[in-house]
């Protein structure tokens, strides 16, 4: 499958043949750095190569249109609810520089006790099936051919089938997993003798596969009333997941430690996550670290998000993270957009390339309040430690309530979750292993009788579904009506009638947002503005975020709705102008031409000001490129125009009219266009009409050489004095 940079993602073509479908690489990749990197103008030092195809920063324009891509792995989680969907939205995140693609399933699938086929859609995400995953991987094997980048594919190792998913994902080509026994246990209640037998297997699993793991260290911080106060323990977490990892047979480059900066604004952010990003550093050199962005403080305000998200990224870049999440500002909302998941990659992008060879500049201090901050956290974390083993080990502390508390160890709130040993799902159904035990796969921890000789363990049984993917069975979505292809008649349908709508969580599903600042209190305003929506077409309008701007004078919402509305494409009227020339390309060519142009409002036409702006270099005016303008002035008369046009023997005329009354713009650029055949100027000069009721068609009609209306750049009108100055050989 070979994607098209103008063509959409088909996803009849991801699900043609899929049941025969191998990834094309397996195991994690990072970003090949660059050190010193000279790219455009600039020389970066924590680079890596290049895309092959993306989309540049909005900025970039101003810089040769470069994209320099940091050295960290970008990630963006894509929660659609629909794989079908999931796909275009990687496609999206992935041309805008994002190279870990994290897809969350359905809501608490670690609650589901096994493997299940056959995809239902999730509440916030699709649960894991083999087709799922096989069609994800599939695009993305597509997708990074197109952008010219391995990408990474993520997912969740957890609940009873932890070691099933394990072994799906190794099958697969799953790049990234979550993997982290204490998630089980403390979120989601399942046994912890069985969560760690499992984790054990799980583990030695996702290492043969070369998968990358992450912990699960960032729930505490989500869930613990007061994130900043549970840092000793996040070092603890790390800590036991990190040690396990290690004797289950994981290699220390394969785990990374999924971080979150505790604080947001007001607290003083940089202050307490400084300390403790850097005592995670100390304590756990030689690993990776996955920073998450801190969703724990995120209301519904996506600006304040971000600044918290960069905040977070400038901590990641000052203590040398691996990875820079950047779930996004709507995880917070539950609501993860496509647009948004974009948002959250660009704050990152544009983040790291601003703070590019900072460390080179700024050094951390090694004394002073820092280190003391650092050196107390160590401690309050070996203190938790030695409080597990005074209190009989780990289990003992879990039963105890010690993990998520919200005081400040050692102060304690008894707030925290208490799990039973012997309780949760899964409770006794973990059995001592028979001597004879052969395992299914080859990736296995512990006893295997297959595993003796030299020989693979799986020869013994004629080969595992891990080594000969011959082996795997690919079972289809079974539900007759929640399915991929009857989801896609509708999105199909309109494609084929050439119809198009809003799109906001699937796939054309009408939904818009809207932004309305309405000028009354906040209740009051808040009942008008869903009425207004209402007004406005939208169906089921629901209030996203408000910001109240003052206690009487007015608040601000957001508000999303259902508008049903479908667009046939065939009655658009396209804008069908060219493009104008790149901003270099015309300065390149007009600088060494020492041209020249004369202008001026005519008639009785006092408007100066649009025609200042199209000359004027202190807003984008055709100066900027070397052109050498004569302006002459309000009411000018035509005459005087052609004879300055003479004297200075300019290239072209720039007429701007506004006044309309009588048609008196139009007879303007008729005189001129006469006059200057008068006196035989008429070839050298280009005319030119601008105004607010001045069209292309028109001025051409009246016998000029080209007209600008409403909106008009100087670089529109500077882009084309150049291809037409081109076109006559000048
Ligand atoms: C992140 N936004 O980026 P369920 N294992 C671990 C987890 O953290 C999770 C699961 C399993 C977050 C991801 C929350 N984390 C979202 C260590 C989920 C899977 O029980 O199937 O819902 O969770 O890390």
């Amino acid at each position: 499958m070979k994607l098209s940079p103008d063509e959409k993602l088909e996803i009849g073509k991801v699900l043609e043949g899929l049941e025969h479908y191998r990834p094309k690489r397996k195991g994690w990749s990072w970003r090949r750095k660059r050190h010193e990197h000279r790219i455009g103008p600039f020389l970066y030092k924590n680079t890596s190569e290049n895309l092959k195809r993306s989309l540049p920063l909005s900025a970039a324009h101003a810089f040769g249109d470069i994209d320099p891509q940091c050295d960290l792995t970008i990630t963006t989680e894509i929660a659609s609810g629909r794989f079908e969907d999931d796909l275009r939205r990687m496609r999206m995140a992935a041309w805008h520089g994002a190279d870990h693609i994290m897809v969350i399933r359905t809501t608490g699938q670690s609650h589901i006790d096994g493997l299940i086929e056959g995809t239902i859609e999730g509440v916030g995400g699709v649960p894991i099936t083999r087709k799922q995953i096989r069609a994800t991987r599939k695009a993305l094997d597509a997708i990074e051919d197109e952008v010219g980048r391995p990408i990474n594919f993520h997912s969740y190792v957890s609940g009873l089938a932890g070691p099933e998913i394990a072994v799906l994902f190794a099958e697969e080509g799953v790049n990234g997993a979550h993997q982290d026994p204490q998630y089980n246990v403390l979120y989601r209640d399942i046994n912890l003798h069985r969560s760690f037998v499992d984790a054990a297997e799980a583990k030695r699993i996702l290492a043969d596969g070369n998968i990358l793991q992450l912990d699960g260290a960032h729930n505490a911080n989500a869930t613990a009333k007061q994130a900043w106060k549970v840092t000793p323990e996040l070092f603890v977490q790390h800590a036991i997941n990190t040690a396990y990892s290690r004797r289950a047979g994981m290699p220390a480059d394969r785990i990374a430690l999924s971080t979150v900066p505790p604080t947001a604004p007001p607290a003083p952010k940089i202050r307490l996550d400084l300390p403790y990003a850097v005592a995670l550093r100390e304590l756990f050199a030689g690993y990776r670290f996955r920073a998450q962005q801190n969703t724990r403080y995120m209301e519904a305000d996506t600006l304040e998000a971000s600044v918290t998200h960069v905040l977070d990224t400038l901590l990641s870049r000052l203590t040398a993270t691996d990875i820079q999440s950047t779930i996004t500002p709507d995880e917070g909302r539950n609501i993860p957009w496509h647009y948004h998941n974009v948002a959250g990659v660009n704050t990152a992008r544009q983040t790291l390339m601003g703070l590019d060879g900072v460390t080179e500049q700024i050094v951390l201090k090694k004394d002073g309040g820092v280190h003391a901050q650092v050196r107390e956290l160590k401690e309050r974390a070996v203190l938790f430690l030695e409080e597990i083993l005074a209190g009989g080990g780990y289990y003992d502390a879990v039963a105890a309530g010690q993990f998520v508390d919200s005081g400040y160890f050692p102060e304690r709130n008894g707030d925290g979750i208490h799990r039973d040993p012997a309780g949760g799902d899964g409770a006794g159904s973990v059995v001592p292993r028979e001597a004879d035990y052969g395992a299914p796969v080859c990736s296995h921890f512990g006893t295997n009788v297959y595993a003796s000789g030299d020989d693979k363990p799986c020869d013994a049984i004629g080969g595992c579904s891990l080594c000969d993917a011959s082996k795997i069975r690919y079972i289809d979505e079974l539900d007759p009506e929640d399915n991929v292809n009857q989801r896609l008649r509708q999105p199909l349908a309109d494609r084929a009638a050439g119809v198009l709508r809003p799109e906001v969580e699937k796939h054309a599903d009408g939904v818009v947002c809207a932004t309305l600042f309405v000028p009354a209190s906040p209740k009051v305003a808040e009942a008008a503005a869903l009425e207004m929506a209402r007004h406005m077409g939208l169906r089921e309008p629901v209030v996203l975020s408000r910001r109240i701007m003052h206690p009487a004078e007015g608040s601000v919402f957001e508000i999303k709705g259902a508008l049903d509305a479908a667009v046939r494409i065939e009655d658009l009227q396209l804008d069908d102008r060219p493009e104008p020339l790149p901003e270099a390309e015309i300065e390149a060519w007009v600088r060494p031409r020492q041209l020249h142009v004369v202008a001026a409002t005519v008639g009785e036409d006092e408007h100066s000001v649009g025609l200042r702006e199209i000359l004027d270099i202190k807003h984008g005016g055709i100066e900027k490129y070397g052109f050498h303008c004569h302006y002459l002035g309000t009411s000018v008369a035509l005459q005087r125009l052609l004879e300055a046009a003479r004297d200075t023997a300019a290239s072209a005329v720039l007429i701007s009219t506004i006044i309309t009354h009588e048609r008196v713009h139009e007879r303007m650029m008729r005189e001129l266009h006469e006059l200057a055949k008068r006196h035989r100027l008429r070839e050298k000069l280009l005319l030119i009409a601008g105004g607010t009721q001045v069209t292309d068609q028109m001025a051409r009609a009246c016998g000029l050489d080209a007209g600008f209306g409403r909106g008009t750049r100087g670089r529109d009108v500077a882009s084309l004095l150049v291809q037409m100055l081109k076109a006559r050989g000048s």
